[in-house]
């Protein structure tokens, strides 16, 4: 058993964050390895040169982490830039590895725990837990791979989704009506590329109110899905978390009357605002609340929905009703003095503040365990136990299918009820690249089932970006073009090179047989699709600084493009491989390379695959959705 290579050691009073699904014996001491400093409640371990740091899951900058400092503490942050310390999801599970011996750790405490990974000081890795009640876990092994498999015997199966989830998706904030839908769904078709999801954004709700679809929008919802379906097409509606407070309104009442809402410390829900308004947060640490919330979920799945999205579980928060009372206090206090210009910065910060302010994070309490504890202490549990909700949900009322469920905000643990997207990333190229670097690092995790907005979230796409992304999320197991409402529209008919647009898509059902298969291995083997090069290619210095490149299952490599104006880029080959350059599933040139550096053509419309030694890829037939692909079926081999 692998969980014998993990030792536990505990600080304070730890949370059972629900992360962990095994016993593992307690040690006395401190994380070998580590040096404890008491009076700063530090971790501290000496990095040798050559160690690189894997992990982290959802992060900014490299896969390498050495060099930064990253803050797991989930956050409502669409601006993921290199500057950013927290996205919307922690998972602290760490490899260090010198490309020889490699060990692994990972901290199960829900609050803020700040990584400082050779920033402060490049040769020392410290991490601080903000409250020191802590679970640390070190994993041994002889190899990173062999480390990752035994963290994830140590915090359980990640989920498994629908296979028809391995389809395309398009999405768009902004989508209102069931007409919006169906020319999206009709210009698909009349272009012949594939689709198996439409989203809908929180515009298909009335008044944003969860659980609630506007009747006047979307009539006869049910017979609309039902329509949908035998295009091939399901449709997936997002789930936010706030409950609007409404007179009438059965959420917010049986909340109410059930007293299933985050409280203040008086006792009264607290009162914050996001899009539906004033919202109540429903405590989905609580078991009852939880049960209660997730159960509701049925009100669409029996309209004939298969799969939803959970958003905006950090949770975010435009306000709260207390401190913009605050807000514009200390406003009154301002209002007729003269300000000189460090008071108008402070006015402005003060301002700033409003939304998503950590002060919020303090006013509200969870009945977590039986006892109460306070929001900031267990931040990074709320998307987590919100999307458990939904899936212990589906695992009672939906046993004849399997559900698709994704979400926003993670912590580990929440791979075993769904997958995630990555948020609102921007129409960047630098934004295609932090997608590659960000999915290796989230596999390890056991986030099997993820991917980013393809095309890019806020900002203005380009038909070249979304090409050459589309050319790398073809191979991400959750596939979706998303946009922000007010940015260029980025439907693959909006473009001019259509035909390209359907040979990329259809490469990717082409693929499915493939995608599937794999991720089946990464959850069952506790494996990982998207692998760095430096886990296979162990002793290769440069696999260990090749992060544009990566291992896809057991037989392939990718080398995306994701520079603008370029129509090739240069590769480096662990080994001698098989290069495929498809123009389309059927239109493809193939070429030995041998190990080394070599530039390698790739034309706008042209995917780069490369088959590893003693490998075999085959295709399948595309069709217009997943569910009428032959997924025996074998249209092209490569073999090398
Ligand atoms: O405040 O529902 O990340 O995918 O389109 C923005 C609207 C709220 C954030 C999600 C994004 C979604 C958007 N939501």
């Amino acid at each position: 058993m692998s969980l014998e290579k993990i030792r536990k050691y505990e600080f304070g009073n730890p949370y059972d964050t629900g992360a962990v699904v095994c016993d593992v014996r307690k040690q006395v001491g401190i994380p070998e390895g580590f040096k404890y400093d008491m009076n700063t409640e530090t971790f501290t371990y000496t990095l040798g040169e050559k160690d690189m740091v894997f992990g982290l899951g959802e992060t900014v900058r490299g896969i390498n982490k050495r060099g930064w400092i990253y803050v797991s503490y989930n956050a409502d942050d669409p601006v993921h830039d290199e500057n950013k310390t927290s996205l919307y999801a922690s998972q602290n599970f760490l490899i260090v590895d010198d490309g020889s011996s490699a060990f692994g750790i990972f901290v199960d405490n829900p609050g803020s725990v700040t990584f400082d990974i050779g920033y402060t000081d490049m040769n020392v890795m410290s991490i601080h837990p903000e409250n020191n009640d802590t679970s640390f876990y070190v994993i041994n092994g002889d190899s990173p791979l062999e480390i990752v498999a035994s963290f994830r015997e140590l915090v359980g199966k990640s989920y498994v989704p629908p296979i028809w989830a391995f389809g395309y998706g398009q999405s768009r904030w902004g989508y209102k009506t069931a007409d919006d839908i169906r020319t999206v769904a009709k210009r698909y078709k009349e272009l012949g590329i594939p689709l198996d999801m439409i989203y809908m954004d929180i515009d298909y709700m009335q008044d944003f109110k969860d659980f609630t679809v506007n009747p006047e929008r979307f009539p006869n919802f049910e017979s609309f899905v039902r329509e949908m379906k035998a295009d091939g097409i399901r449709l997936i509606p997002i789930i936010d978390a706030g409950v609007k407070i409404e007179k009438g309104y059965d959420v917010y009442e049986e909340g109410i009357k059930n007293d299933f809402f985050c409280k203040k410390e008086d006792g009264t829900p607290l009162v914050a605002a996001v899009w539906p308004g004033k919202v109540h947060f429903p405590d989905f640490l609580n078991p009852a609340a939880a049960k209660w919330f997730g159960d509701k979920y049925k009100v669409l799945t029996d309209m004939g929905i298969e799969g939803f999205w959970n958003d905006m579980n950090e949770p975010a928060i435009f306000y709260t009703e207390d401190h913009l009372k605050e807000v514009f206090g200390e406003l009154e206090i301002i209002k007729d003095k003269e300000l000189d210009i460090w008071g108008f910065f402070g006015f402005k910060g003060l301002i700033d503040s409003i939304n998503n302010n950590p002060g919020d994070y303090r006013r509200f309490f969870h009945e977590f365990n039986g006892v109460k504890v306070r929001h900031d202490k267990v931040h990074n549990l709320y998307g987590f136990y919100m999307t458990k909700a939904a899936g212990e949900a589906f695992e009672r009322n939906n046993r004849d299918r399997k559900i698709l469920l994704f979400s926003r905000s993670s912590f580990m643990g929440m791979h075993r009820y769904g997958g995630v997207w990555t948020g609102d990333n921007m129409s960047w190229w630098s934004h295609l690249l932090l997608n590659i670097k960000q999915m290796p690092s989230l596999n390890m995790t056991g986030f099997i089932y993820s991917g980013a907005d393809t095309g890019g979230f806020g900002g203005n796409t380009t038909e070249d970006l979304m090409m050459r992304w589309l050319e790398f999320s073809i191979f991400t197991p959750l596939f979706r073009n998303h946009s922000a409402l007010g940015t260029r529209d980025q439907e693959l008919y909006r473009f001019e090179r259509s035909r390209d647009f359907k040979n990329i898509i259809e490469l990717r059902y082409a693929l499915i047989p493939y995608i599937y298969r794999e991720c089946t291995k990464a959850i069952n083997e506790n494996g990982m699709y998207f692998k760095p090069l430096s886990f296979v290619y162990r002793d290769d210095e440069r696999a260990g600084e090749t992060e544009d490149q990566l291992l896809v299952g057991d037989s392939l490599m990718i080398a995306p493009v994701y520079e603008q104006n370029k129509t090739g880029r240069y590769v480096y080959l662990p080994e001698d491989m098989k290069l495929v350059r498809f123009r389309s599933y059927k239109d493809f040139d193939t070429e030995v390379l041998t190990k080394g550096d070599h530039y390698v053509k790739a034309e706008l419309n042209e995917v780069l695959v490369f088959i590893r030694k003693g490998h075999k890829l085959t295709l399948t037939e595309p069709a217009n959705c997943v569910d009428r692909l032959d997924m025996d079926r074998c249209v092209a081999t490569f073999e090398f």
